[in-house]
């Protein structure tokens, strides 16, 4: 939809530089191929470079700065939890990174290590951390002496490898991402599992709150959880385009697993040896992912106002012999007027691009409210208001500007999440039976199915439902359980039913 030449430079005889205006708008739609629709949406709107190493990618300005907002939140609330921020190398030796075998083994695969400097062979490789529980427990055993020194919590902002084999996919799946890693100590187990849930109840805030994007809280199955641990909670998206769920973040309950390896012990009030009880968790640049996955469309991405750089962009559109000077004074003041009112909002004054190119470049890039001031609405005192969500036009009085503005978007944050909650609710199918869930997972469903809980019976879904598209497991027993009646039996076993859980393909 490139715009015709945007020659309207005000400033007359001055030969003014026109950029060829390129083609914008997308070559996938998201309901015919998803996946490319994906790839092109994140480049298009400016969040994801593609990079010449496999499964990396660059973070562009538009997707630090939701980063950014996330984290400004997430910090905040966990120094008000008492949690302080550390920073902890990223190179692991490997004595230390096998320290705890079963932690490591399965995740072997994925650890990256330098083996050179220069030309010559280091004398013992080193590893990227993938994860820092055997980097900071150590450290754990020499801190910790006393009751006195309990709870311990610590959290690092970083960097992660994992040089995965599937394929990758730009923030959802990359080789090396961003995440916060929380690692915490504590006396008792109650302490430790009241932690395990105010944290996940932050990942929630972050999806729900923020993204926009509906999720469900719940426990993974002893096959799911993290293997190091004692038990694994979990956020759970679903993206109702390729019928998958996502692990949205994870809150670990480690139990005394690592304390037990790292002889991470404390004297208690009694003078008595006792070991730490400790969690983990963690949330990472893949929340932006999901949230391009939920609410992107045909127009490129949608960015719900709480997370977006710039939530207002204003469009001068200058007219023939319209009063130009105008126009763009009221852009300004509108801005000004929004920027002091707490709003993030900017013009786009650019002289080589028509305004129907702004037009798509911000829809592109996901801008939630668009403010265009024409010459009508110059001499009407007022502003054309366009939701990039729904694409709604109304007409906000200059003298109303902040208040319209303010319910505008918070209308679209609300609206953004009812409607993908609607998606994602669709999308449920309760099964009692092995036909209705095979059924229901070839319907792309997020299946709700009661289950015996047994392990071998989840190997067994996963072995029965093996194809192309991936195998089916389980996505988390919801806290949240409906009734059980006596006598419920398992969809896969027949044996009888212990809990609901929550089924399907995932990323
Ligand atoms: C890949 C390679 C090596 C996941 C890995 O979830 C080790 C690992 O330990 C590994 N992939 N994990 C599990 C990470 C568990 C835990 N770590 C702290 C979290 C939250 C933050």
């Amino acid at each position: 939809m490139a715009g015709k030449g945007a020659n309207t430079s005000a400033t007359k005889g001055k030969k003014k530089e026109v950029k060829k205006e390129t083609g914008l708008g997308l070559s996938y739609k998201k309901d015919e191929n998803f996946g490319e629709w994906y790839s092109e949406v994140v480049v298009n709107g400016e969040m994801i470079e593609y990079y010449d190493i496999s499964g990396c990618y660059i973070l562009r300005p538009w997707a630090m700065s939701i980063w950014e907002i996330m984290q400004t939140f997430f910090d905040a609330e966990i120094k008000k939890m008492k949690i302080k921020n550390c920073y902890f190398p990223l190179f692991v030796s490997s004595g230390v990174l096998q320290k705890e075998k079963d932690h490591i083994e399965g995740f072997a695969p994925e650890v990256a290590w330098v083996t050179k400097s220069g030309e010559s062979e280091l004398e013992m490789p080193i590893a990227i951390r993938p994860t820092s529980e055997t980097v900071m427990y150590p450290y754990f055993s020499k801190w910790i002496r006393g009751h006195r020194d309990l709870p311990l919590r610590l959290n690092q902002w970083c960097n992660v490898v994992r040089w995965e084999f599937s394929n990758p996919t730009p923030f959802i799946r990359s080789r090396e991402f961003l995440w916060q890693e929380g690692h915490t100590a504590f006396a008792t187990k109650e302490e430790a599992d009241t932690e395990v849930l105010e944290i996940l109840e932050l990942y929630r805030r972050i999806y729900e709150e923020f993204l926009a994007v509906p999720v469900i809280k719940g426990k993974k199955s002893e096959h799911e959880k993290f293997a190091g641990g004692l038990y694994t909670t979990t956020v759970e998206a679903f993206v109702p385009n390729t019928g998958r769920g996502v692990q949205g973040a994870t809150s670990h309950c480690l139990g005394q697993n690592f304390a037990k390896m790292f002889e991470i012990n404390f004297e208690n009030e009694k003078g008595e040896k006792c070991m730490v009880w400790q969690n983990s968790w963690a949330y990472t640049t893949r929340t932006i992912g999901v949230m391009v996955m939920v609410h992107g469309d045909d127009k490129g991405l949608v960015l719900p106002p709480k997370v977006a750089s710039v939530q207002v962009i204003v469009i001068p559109v200058p007219y023939k012999d319209a009063n130009t000077q105008g126009i763009f004074d009221a852009c300004a003041a509108t801005v000004k007027t929004l920027n002091e009112a707490g709003f993030r909002a900017e013009a786009d004054y650019r002289d080589n691009y028509s305004p129907g190119w702004k037009y798509s470049h911000w829809e592109m890039k996901g801008v939630p409210l668009r403010i265009e001031i024409g010459p009508k609405d110059l001499a009407n005192n007022q502003v054309r208001a366009v939701r990039r969500d729904n694409s709604a036009k109304s007409d906000i009085p200059m003298a109303g500007l902040v208040e319209g503005v303010k319910e505008t978007l918070d209308n679209i944050q609300q609206s953004l999440f009812d409607v993908a909650k609607q998606k994602r609710d669709a999308c449920i199918q309760v099964v009692n039976t092995w036909e209705e869930f095979a059924e229901a997972l070839g319907q792309k469903k997020m299946i709700l199915a009661p289950w015996c809980d047994e392990e071998e019976v989840e190997k067994d879904v996963k072995a029965r439902t093996k194809g192309e598209m991936g195998a089916a497991k389980s996505l988390c027993t919801p806290f949240d359980q409906p009734e059980l009646p006596e006598g419920t039996l398992c969809f896969a076993s027949g044996k009888p039913a212990k809990k609901w859980t929550y089924w399907g393909r995932s990323y």
